[in-house]
C-alpha cells in the first residue's frame, strides 16, 4: 500500500483534519495463506504468551492467549465484578474505598508487567485508575488484585503505571494540573497561579510488591500525557511527555496545540531520592486510601493515609529538564539499551529520537534554551539523535523488537511503522483496520524484548466484526514481526476499551499458578474448616452464618430464626482442595451480586431479608453432577417474632436441629 499526504500547516481546519482519522485505501481482506497456521493454537495446546490488556472504560484488566487471542479472563480491579462478588463482597468493599468514599468504577489505560534487572519476571502486573488517581498491583499466581493505593494532588491518573528497571517505583503524572488538593476553591482562571502538575513516586517493595507514596515532585502545571523510565546507560533517569504547555485552561483542542515544541521532562529520580535523604522533602497534608488484600484473612482492609512526601524542584537543583518536543506529544518511549527517547507528536510531521549521552553533554555544556517556570530548557538540538522523516500521521506509540528496531503506531494514517533507530530509516508499514491506538509486542518496552509478534490496539472497528448495534466490539491485529516484512495474521475482539497492553512467554508465569488456597492457612475470622464448624450466631440484629460448601451440599442448608430486618452475613468457606472448583452462593432478594468461593476462601455476603417468608439459597457455578441439587432454605419471620434460631443439613429441624443459645 502506498500512502500520500500532504504535511499539513497547522491551522485551526487543518488540525481539525488530523484530529480525524483517515482509512486506509487497501481494505486489507486478503491475508497470506500460512496466517491461519502461524495463530492456530490447537485444541488441547496453550498459548505461547500470555497478553495482559486494560479494559479502558471498564475499569478492568483482561488477560488473552497469544497468539490465539483467545481471551482467558477478565481480572476486576477498579470496578465492581458481579460475576465474581468482586466490590460486593465484605471481604473486597474495601478495596474500592477511596478518600471520596467508595469508588466502584474507574478508567484504566496502562498496564505495567514487573521486571527485575530490565526483565519481566512475572511477579506482578500493575494499572492505572485514571479518573480517580489510583494504581492496583494484581498477583500473577493468583490474577488477582492484591492492592490499590490512591493518589493525592492529582487531577487524573493517566501518565502512569510506569515502572522503574528493578521495580523499586512506578511513576504516576497528572493528566490534568489541579490546584493542590489544599488549595482547592480557586477560579478556574487562576490556572497560572493556582495549578500544579505533581508527579507521584510510588515505591514498591522488593518482596512483598506492597506500594506506598516514597514522594511527590510538585512540578509546573502542564499535562503529563505518558513516561517511561531510563535503563542501561539512562537508568536513575524517568521521562515524562507533557501536553498544553500552553497551560490552557478551556478548549484545549485548540490552545493547547498552540506551540511549535511542547516538552518531554526529564527527571533525574536518584538525584530526588538524594535530596530526600539531605532532608529537602517536606510533609504536607494529603488524605489517600491505601487498600491491601491479605490472602492469610482472604480480606481487604483499607487505611486513610494523611501525609505525603513532596519535594519541590526549586529546592532541588539539576534535577529536572525538560526537552522540547514536536507539536503534542503523546508516547515517550526508551529503548531497550536506554539510549534513545523517542517522542511521538500526535501532531508532528516527524519522530524525534533524543539521546541520552547527548542529553547528558547538552547538561554539562548548558546548553539550553531559557527556562520553563525556572526548570531549564534543553536545546532541541543538542539533544537530538534524529528525526524520523515521513513517517506517517499521528504517531502515538512505539514499541521496540530487540533487534533495533522500533515499530511506531500512527493513528491518522491507521498503520504501523517500522523503522531503525539508530539510522533512522523507515523500513516496513502496514495498515491497521482502523486508527491504532497503542502497540505492544512481547517484552516490547523492557531490555530484552521477546519480538515475534506486534498487537495493535485500534480505536475504530467498522466493518471487522458482525456489527452488534451501535456499539461494536474492540478490535485489536496480530502480526508476525520476524520476517522483513510485518505481516497481519487475526484480527481478535477486546472487551472494555483497551489502551495498552503487556505480553510475556508464559513460562514466567504458568508455573507459579496457584490451584487453590490451602484451608489450613485461612484465618478469616468467620471461616468454618469443616462442616462441623459451620453455626449461625446472632448478636442483637446481626446473624453471622458459618456456613461450608462441598459437592454437593452447603452446611448448613435448612436455617429458621431470621428475622426482616436483620443484617444477616453469609460466610461461606468452599471445602474443597483441588483445581478449578469454585462453588458460587445467591440468595433471593438480595440487593449486590453473587459471591464466588474458590477452594480453600471464605467469602462474606451481607443480606438484609426485607419480607417475611422462606427464601432459596443456591450454587451458582456448576461444580458437579448434582450441583443443581446444592441449594437450601432460609425463613425468614416478622421483626418481632419468637422463631428460634435453629439450622442443620440433612436432619429435620424439628427433631435434630442445632440451636443457638445466644
Ligand atoms: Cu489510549 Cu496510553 Cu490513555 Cu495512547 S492512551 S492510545
Ligand atoms: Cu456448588 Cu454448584
Amino acid at each position: 500500500m502506498k500512502l500520500t499526504w500532504v504535511i499539513p500547516t497547522f491551522g485551526f481546519f487543518s488540525l481539525l483534519a488530523l484530529t480525524f482519522s483517515c482509512k486506509p485505501k487497501d481494505l486489507g481482506t486478503t491475508i497470506s495463506g500460512d496466517a491461519a497456521a502461524k495463530v492456530y493454537v490447537a485444541p488441547g495446546q496453550k498459548d505461547e504468551f500470555y497478553s495482559f490488556v486494560s479494559g479502558g472504560f471498564n475499569g478492568q484488566m483482561s488477560v488473552y492467549g497469544i497468539p490465539s487471542g483467545r481471551l482467558l479472563r477478565i481480572i476486576p480491579v477498579f470496578s465492581q465484578f458481579a460475576e465474581s462478588g468482586y466490590g460486593y463482597s465484605e471481604e473486597t468493599k474495601p478495596m474500592l474505598n477511596t478518600s471520596n468514599g467508595f469508588v466502584p468504577w474507574d478508567d484504566s489505560h496502562h498496564i505495567a508487567l514487573s521486571t527485575t534487572k530490565g526483565e519481566h519476571d512475572g511477579r506482578w502486573v500493575f494499572i492505572n485508575g485514571n479518573n480517580t488517581p489510583r494504581i492496583a498491583r494484581v498477583s500473577l499466581k493468583t490474577f488477582r488484585t492484591e492492592e490499590i493505593i490512591e493518589l493525592p494532588n492529582s487531577g487524573g491518573n493517566h501518565s502512569s503505571p510506569f515502572l522503574t528497571a528493578n521495580t523499586e517505583y512506578a511513576v504516576a503524572g497528572t493528566r490534568f494540573s489541579v490546584p493542590p488538593d489544599e488549595v482547592a476553591d480557586v477560579p478556574i482562571s487562576s490556572f497560572k497561579e493556582n495549578f500544579k502538575g505533581y508527579l507521584s513516586f510510588v515505591k514498591i517493595d522488593k518482596t512483598s510488591g506492597r506500594m506506598s507514596i516514597g514522594f511527590q515532585l510538585k512540578t509546573p502545571a502542564v499535562s503529563f500525557d505518558l513516561s517511561r523510565c531510563g535503563r542501561g546507560v539512562s537508568d536513575g533517569w524517568f521521562f515524562f511527555s507533557c501536553y498544553n504547555t500552553e497551560q490552557a485552561n478551556t478548549l484545549l483542542e485548540v490552545n493547547a496545540s498552540q506551540k511549535d515544541k511542547d516538552f518531554i521532562l526529564a527527571v533525574n529520580w536518584k538525584k530526588a531520592e538524594e535530596y530526600l535523604k539531605a532532608g529537602k522533602g517536606k510533609k504536607e497534608p494529603a488524605e489517600y486510601a491505601h487498600n491491601v488484600y491479605d490472602e492469610r484473612t482472604h480480606s481487604a482492609t483499607s487505611t486513610m493515609i494523611k501525609e505525603v512526601m513532596t519535594l519541590d524542584p526549586k529546592d532541588c537543583p539539576d534535577m529536572l529538564y525538560f526537552i522540547p518536543c514536536p507539536k503534542s506529544p503523546h508516547g515517550c518511549d526508551v529503548d531497550p539499551t536506554g539510549e534513545y527517547i523517542v517522542g511521538s507528536g500526535k501532531l508532528a510531521a516527524v519522530i524525534p529520537v533524543f539521546s541520552f549521552s547527548k542529553m547528558q553533554k547538552a547538561i554539562t555544556a548548558k546548553k539550553f534554551d531559557g527556562e520553563f517556570e525556572s526548570i531549564p530548557v534543553l536545546n532541541y538540538e543538542a539533544v537530538l539523535h534524529g528525526e524520523v522523516q515521513k513517517p506517517g500521521l499521528g504517531p502515538l506509540h512505539t514499541e521496540f523488537d530487540g533487534q533495533g528496531n522500533a515499530i511506531t503506531s500512527f493513528f491518522v494514517s491507521s498503520e504501523l511503522v517500522k523503522w531503525n533507530i539508530e539510522k533512522l530509516e523507515v523500513l516496513d508499514r502496514v495498515p491497521t483496520y482502523y486508527s491504532v491506538g497503542h502497540l505492544s509486542i512481547p517484552g516490547g518496552p523492557t531490555m530484552k524484548p521477546h519480538g515475534k509478534y506486534v498487537i495493535a490496539y485500534n480505536k475504530i472497528t467498522k466493518d471487522r466484526y458482525l456489527p452488534t448495534g451501535p456499539e461494536l466490539a474492540q478490535s485489536a491485529q496480530l502480526y508476525s514481526i520476524d520476517g522483513n516484512k510485518m505481516q497481519l495474521l487475526l484480527d481478535f475482539p477486546t472487551v472494555g476499551e483497551p489502551h495498552y497492553a503487556e505480553a510475556l512467554p508464559a513460562a514466567l508465569v504458568e508455573p507459579n499458578s496457584v490451584k487453590f488456597f490451602k484451608l489450613e492457612d485461612n484465618f478469616h475470622p468467620y471461616v468454618a474448616k469443616g462442616e462441623k464448624e459451620s453455626k449461625v450466631v446472632r448478636k442483637g440484629k446481626e446473624v453471622h452464618v458459618y456456613m461450608t460448601s462441598i459437592r454437593s451440599h452447603f452446611a448448613p442448608d435448612n436455617i429458621e430464626g431470621i428475622k426482616v430486618g436483620d443484617e444477616v452475613y453469609f460466610h461461606v468457606t468452599n471445602l474443597e482442595q483441588d483445581w478449578d472448583v469454585p462453588h458460587g452462593f445467591a440468595i433471593r432478594r438480595a440487593n449486590n451480586a453473587e459471591i464466588l468461593i474458590m477452594p480453600g476462601e471464605t467469602c462474606t455476603l451481607k443480606w438484609i431479608p426485607s419480607k417475611a417468608g422462606i427464601v432459596p439459597m443456591y450454587c451458582t457455578d456448576f461444580c458437579s453432577a448434582l450441583h443443581q441439587e446444592m441449594q437450601g432454605y432460609v425463613r425468614v419471620s416478622p421483626a418481632n417474632s419468637n422463631v428460634a434460631l435453629r439450622w442443620g443439613t440433612g436432619v429435620n429441624l424439628d427433631e435434630e436441629a442445632k440451636v443457638s443459645l445466644k
